[in-house]
Formats: structure tokens, C-alpha cells, sequence
């Protein structure tokens, strides 16, 4: 199977030295306690040792001194301070006259040992060196989610390889091994917790919280919990009425308050680590308190009262806008609905509720803005909602590697509190001290042989589950150890596929829709270039663009006023036309196709250069590509060398729609004299 074995791939080690090394390091693993936990951890490190050395390490919980051995083990909180539930210390104990010298992890519970497991594991397939060890590792967000948009038919929501490995048609697979093995390399990354079923809930998947679904589920917990991973799910609003024969889902009725107390009760006698619920409401026609005059605080204090007394969590969504709002009203404009709800309500959710919240304020497009509400909530645990799978970004069809768009909004600025509110101490909880905190992400995985479909989206998830781990790592790091993690260690592979992942979003950005306005494509699937697809219809996703420029004011002044939901930092540089960011100009501002960009080039030429050079920087994409043939695996090879013939090729269309749309629009002529269809 091509790719499945994705970053946990053990090659052995070529070089004789090291892996001689590492065998004599490893010879023994000792387990200080019998928890599943440490069982995983032995089990897994075992496997790697085996494979990568061609010796498979025998697993004891007796240590003997005079054998060099790997010592696996829990010291508590009070030994390893300041580590959290989560960390690990990873030591090379010298050895002495009597005794032989240890590989030392220890974690603060065993889920940290199980962490620095996986870390020394990557150390080997790195081929750096491990009798030197000094690590400490902790991360730095408490939840670590993955949410799967899965459909109980087998379908995936926005999936783009394949079908559901947890469903088909209507159940639960019968074979969870591509689960377990899912759980793996989720838990080899520091994922702690996981939605199993689309924040769109339909009618079977709302039955998932009732006894029907018990039995299963507890199995699927206990997969997941093999590895540290605690299981949540997507709930639906109208439950008390869809499944629990109520006439009402108020959240402030006594009966529903009751009627969900009982399900979480049941749910945690089923599932003991049970992780919480994830909601989805009053968006895009799903039911939530609105419809009983109540707002989003009621809401998701019902569940957070329900789940409470077992230490559930209730992860509420920001993503509340009304779908079928009218352009000639620019007051409701759609980038101001997040921030709008849910600020009123700071300090008003209960403490075991964490609101998640998209990046940007609109919808995971290529190039947004990073959401105001982060900077609008110091009362109220918030974790930071990304899109691993390529909706908008090109479908697992197109390379685009979204580590450094996300490091952009981890790093970006807030000024909530002064300077430094950067979104990674908001999601955290750092800057608050909130109790819960951390990053979420919807999953780009399908039951595909490489899991992603394009091989090399399996970056994006490896290197989100790095960054909740540690949002310090830069781009290039995570990359680096990705490539040698996946692809070995031949230094020319490094140089080029970096080179590739690196280059991929600007690349895609170039030539898909210009300058941060989003949403020129076709509706429903979102693939392929459409100016005009989104721009008629009542999604509050639009251009506005004309014969004399394009772009949405969402200025204080003349527009929506969106730009004022900013402190005061970066609210004057993004109403200000000319210390705008070009990225965001057409995002914030509305201005003729003759205005000159910060970069000296006007919006019309720079719509014509960045598609011309788009279309040849894809192509040089499958160019840097092909030089690796004979060094790659070559189904792998083929694989990604076909996707990306793909992607030059459409970058083509992409081209041409869009620069034809904005000649005929705009009448002004390319510069350069090229033709545009
Ligand atoms: C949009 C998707 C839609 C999701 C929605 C959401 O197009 O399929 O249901 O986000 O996040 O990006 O709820």
C-alpha cells in the first residue's frame, strides 16, 4: 500500500554504525508499571527498534542493571515539575562499573511516556544520535483535537480520500484495524482527543449518543485510548426532540436538561474517558437555542451541566452566520457574525465549555484575515479551529502544504492585551490562564492507501498534529522532519520536496483568487475557478467586482465596519488603503483595478503577473518533482508526479478564467502584451 505507513515508516537504518548503536541502546525495553499506556509505548518502540534495526527488542518489566536497556516509566506530577499532565523527560543514564548505561523516559502520566516514546522513535529515523539525551518535552496546548466530518453512509464531508474509515453504509466498520493504525499516527504527533462523526449531524449520526451505539463505541474509545486519545462526539441540538420524544429542545426546559443529564450519565457508564461533545449550532440550517429565543451561553451551558459531573467537555463552535443574508444589506456583513454573537456572551459560558473558532471570519479560504474574535474574549476558553483537509485549497489534488499559513495565525498579533496576544497564547490559554485551551482541526484522511490522497497532504496533518504539540516548531523544522520521517534521508529528496512544500500555498494562492477576496469558486464542491459562482447567491461571499474595480469595504468609515472589530493595532493598519496588507487589500478594501499596490504594481497587473507566474511555478512544481525519480519508491513517485501533472494543469484554467474575467471586466491590457483568452 503506497504511503500507508506515512511517518512512522521504520526503514532501516543503512548506516551500520548507528544502527548497531541503536540496537545495543535498545536491546531491552523495561515497562516500570503495567498500564495500557506503557504496553503501547513498549509495544510501538519494540516495532521500531525491530524494523529498524533487523533486532527486536524483548519487552520486560524487570530490569536488569547490567543489560543497556530503554526504561519506560511514570514519575508524577510533583518529580517532573512544571511538564503538565503530559510531559516526558527523555535521559541517556551513563552506566557505571556494575551498571549498564538507560534510556530513561518517564512521563508525568503515562500519555507522556507514550509521547516521549514516539519521540525517541523519531530521534532513530532521523538517525540522530541517542546516548546524549537530554530532552524535556511538555506541550504547550492542553487539547490537541482532530475533528473527522465522517457520515455514518461512509461519505466524508469536504473528504478527498476516499471513504470513511470508521463507517459504511449506515454502522460501524466491523475491522478497526485502519482505526488502531489511524490512532497511531495520530498519537505519534501528540493528538489527544478526537470527533468521530461530522459536526453535521443527520439522523442516524444523532442516534450515536443513545444505547443503541453503546457497545461499539466503548470498543472505538478503547482503540483510541490505546493511544491516549479521547474519544468525543458531534451531538445534535434537537436531540431531546429528534431521538428523546420531547416536544422541546430549550436549553432552559427542565425535561431536556434532565433528558441530557441521562444520556451523558450513559454514555460515560459506556465509556469511562469519555471526552465531551462538539456542537454545531444555529448554522447553516442546523437547529440550536435560537429558535427558542435563547443564545449560544444557554446552549452549551445545557450540555456543560450534563457533562460536568464526569469531567465531559462541550466544545461549542463560532462558526454561526446567517446563510442566506442579502448583499444590498452591508451591515450583515458575514465576516463580522462570529465576533458579533459570541463577544456579548464572554464570561458568561461555564467553565468546561471551550468555543472553537475558525481562523479566519469567514471560511477557511486561501488568504484570510485571522478571526477578531480571538481578540475579543478574555473570559472564556477558546481553541483555535483549522481546516487540515484542502477544501478550499485544492481538494488533495493540488500540493498545498498549510504549515505556514498556520504558523502566520499562531503568530499574528491580536494586541487584546497589549503587544505579544499572539493567537498561540489565546488558543493556549496562556494568556488568560484559562483552564482548557488548544487547536482543533478537521481531518484530511479517507480510507485511501496513502490515507490523504495526494501523499503529500500527509504533511499537513502530520504537521498540525506538531504544531498543537508545540507552536514554537517553524515551517521548516516540522518539514524537515516530515520529509525524513516519510521519505528517508537522502539530502537531494530534503532539498526538493521542501523546496515544494514550502513554495506549495504561495504557489496555489498565486494563481487562484487574488489579494485576499476569496470564494471564486464553483458552488457546492468548491473546486475549479468561478468568478462569479458564489457572487449572486445569498452566502455573504462576495467581490462585488464591476467594470471599475473590485473588492468589499469593510472599513470603519464607508463599509461594513469589520475592520473595527480590531484592537486598535491592527484595525488602523487594516482600514488604512495604503498600509493594508496587499495579501488582504481586496479582503478589507474596494478599489479600482488601477490602484497601486504597496508592491508598485497596479490590482489589474498584479491579477495578470501572479496568474502568469502561478501556472509556471506549478509546472516547476512537477519539474522539481520528476528530478527524484529513481530515488522515491515508484508507485509513490508515480502517485504524486500524476497529481501534480493534474494541478499544473488546472493551474491553467484557473489562469484563464480569471485573468479573461478581469480583462473583459476591466478593459485594461497586460502590460507584458500576453494573451488572455
Ligand atoms: C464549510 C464547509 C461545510 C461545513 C462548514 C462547517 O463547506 O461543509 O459544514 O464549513 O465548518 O467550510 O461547519
Amino acid at each position: 500500500k503506497i504511503g500507508y505507513d506515512a511517518w512512522l515508516r521504520y526503514a532501516s537504518i543503512e548506516n551500520g554504525e548507528l544502527r548497531e548503536e541503536y540496537r545495543a541502546c535498545c536491546s531491552v525495553i523495561v515497562i516500570t508499571e503495567q498500564t495500557k499506556l506503557l504496553h503501547t509505548a513498549a509495544r510501538e518502540l519494540a516495532e521500531a527498534v525491530g524494523a529498524m534495526t533487523g533486532h527486536k527488542p524483548e519487552v520486560t518489566s524487570v530490569r536488569d542493571r547490567q543489560v543497556p536497556s530503554v526504561m519506560i516509566g511514570i514519575k508524577g506530577k510533583g518529580d517532573t515539575d512544571g511538564l503538565g499532565d503530559e510531559g516526558y523527560t527523555l535521559q541517556t543514564l551513563e552506566g557505571g562499573q556494575e551498571e549498564a548505561e538507560c534510556i530513561a523516559i518517564i512521563g508525568v502520566s503515562d500519555r507522556g511516556a507514550l509521547y516521549g516514546a514516539f519521540h525517541l522513535i523519531r530521534l532513530m529515523q532521523m538517525g540522530e544520535p541517542i546516548n546524549k539525551l537530554q530532552v524535556k518535552e511538555s506541550p504547550a496546548n492542553g487539547l490537541r483535537i482532530i475533528n473527522q466530518w465522517d457520515n455514518m453512509d461512509g461519505s466524508i464531508e469536504r473528504g478527498y480520500a476516499g471513504k470513511s474509515i470508521f463507517y459504511d453504509s449506515g454502522g460501524f466498520v466491523k475491522d478497526f484495524t485502519r482505526i488502531r493504525d489511524y490512532a497511531r499516527l495520530l498519537a505519534s504527533t501528540g493528538i489527544n482527543a478526537i470527533s468521530i462523526n461530522n459536526v453535521n449531524v443527520h439522523r442516524e449520526e444523532t442516534k450515536l449518543i443513545t444505547a443503541e451505539y453503546e457497545r461499539t463505541l466503548s470498543k472505538v474509545a478503547d482503540v483510541f485510548g490505546a493511544y491516549g486519545i479521547k474519544l468525543f462526539l458531534s451531538i445534535n441540538f434537537a436531540s431531546p426532540i429528534a431521538i428523546g420524544g420531547l416536544q422541546t429542545a430549550d436549553p432552559l426546559d427542565p425535561e431536556v436538561r434532565k433528558w441530557w443529564a441521562e444520556r451523558a450519565e450513559d454514555l460515560y457508564r459506556a465509556i469511562p474517558d469519555f471526552g465531551g461533545f462538539l456542537v454545531k449550532a444555529d448554522s447553516e440550517f442546523r437547529p440550536g437555542p435560537f429558535t427558542y429565543g435563547r443564545d449560544h451561553a444557554d446552549g452549551a451551558n445545557l450540555l456543560a451541566e450534563a457533562l460536568a459531573p464526569h469531567g465531559g467537555l462541550v466544545i461549542w463552535r463560532c462558526f454561526v452566520y446567517n446563510c442566506l443574508q442579502d448583499w444590498r444589506d452591508r451591515s450583515t456583513d458575514r465576516a463580522k457574525a462570529a465576533y458579533d454573537h459570541f463577544t456579548p456572551l464572554d464570561g458568561r459560558f461555564a467553565d468546561n465549555v471551550i468555543l472553537q473558532i475558525k481562523n479566519g471570519p469567514m471560511d477557511f479560504q486561501v488568504r484570510e484575515p485571522v478571526s477578531p474574535l480571538f481578540g475579543g474574549l478574555s473570559h472564556t476558553n477558546q481553541v483555535l479551529e483549522l481546516q487540515i483537509t484542502q477544501e478550499y485549497t485544492g481538494q488533495q489534488k493540488h500540493v498545498c502544504y498549510l504549515v505556514p499559513q498556520w504558523k502566520e495565525v499562531l503568530d499574528f498579533d491580536t494586541f487584546a492585551a497589549g503587544k505579544g496576544s499572539t493567537v498561540d497564547k489565546i488558543a493556549s490559554g496562556a494568556l488568560y490562564n484559562r483552564p482548557y485551551g488548544g487547536l482543533a482541526a478537521v481531518s484530511n484522511i479517507g480510507d485511501d492507501a496513502c490515507w490523504t490522497g495526494h501523499p503529500l497532504a500527509q504533511a499537513n496533518l502530520y504537521g498540525y498534529g506538531r504544531l498543537a504539540w508545540n507552536s514554537a516548531l517553524s515551517a521548516e523544522q516540522i518539514t524537515t522532519e516530515w520529509i525524513r520521517l516519510s521519505l528517508g534521508r537522502d539530502p537531494v529528496t530534503e532539498d526538493v520536496v521542501s523546496s515544494i512544500l514550502l513554495r506549495s500555498w504561495g504557489i496555489y494562492e498565486s494563481y487562484t483568487s487574488p489579494l485576499g477576496v476569496g470564494w471564486m469558486v464553483n458552488p457546492n464542491h468548491h473546486y475549479g475557478p468561478n468568478v462569479d459562482g458564489y457572487e449572486y447567491s445569498k452566502w455573504g461571499t462576495y467581490h462585488f467586482a464591476d467594470h471599475q474595480g473590485i473588492g468589499v469595504d469593510r472599513t470603519i468609515g464607508t463599509g461594513t465596519g469589520y475592520a473595527g472589530q480590531y484592537h486598535t493595532q491592527p484595525s488602523e493598519i487594516y482600514n488604512s488603503l495604503e498600509r493594508c496588507p496587499d495579501e488582504l487589500l481586496l479582503f478589507f478594501h474596494h478599489v479600482p483595478y488601477t490602484h497601486v499596490l504597496q508592491s508598485g504594481k497596479t490590482v489589474i497587473q498584479h491579477i495578470y503577473d501572479t496568474h502568469f507566474d502561478g501556472v509556471d511555478a506549478a509546472a516547476g512544481l512537477l519539474a522539481a518533482w520528476q528530478t527524484l525519480r529513481g530515488k522515491i519508491d515508484n508507485a509513490y513517485f508515480e502517485l504524486v508526479a500524476s497529481r501534480l501533472t493534474e494541478q499544473s494543469e488546472h493551474a491553467k484554467e484557473w489562469r484563464d478564467v480569471i485573468n479573461t474575467y478581469f480583462y473583459r471586466k476591466s478593459g485594461i491590457d497586460d502590460r507584458q502584451g500576453r494573451l488572455i483568452y
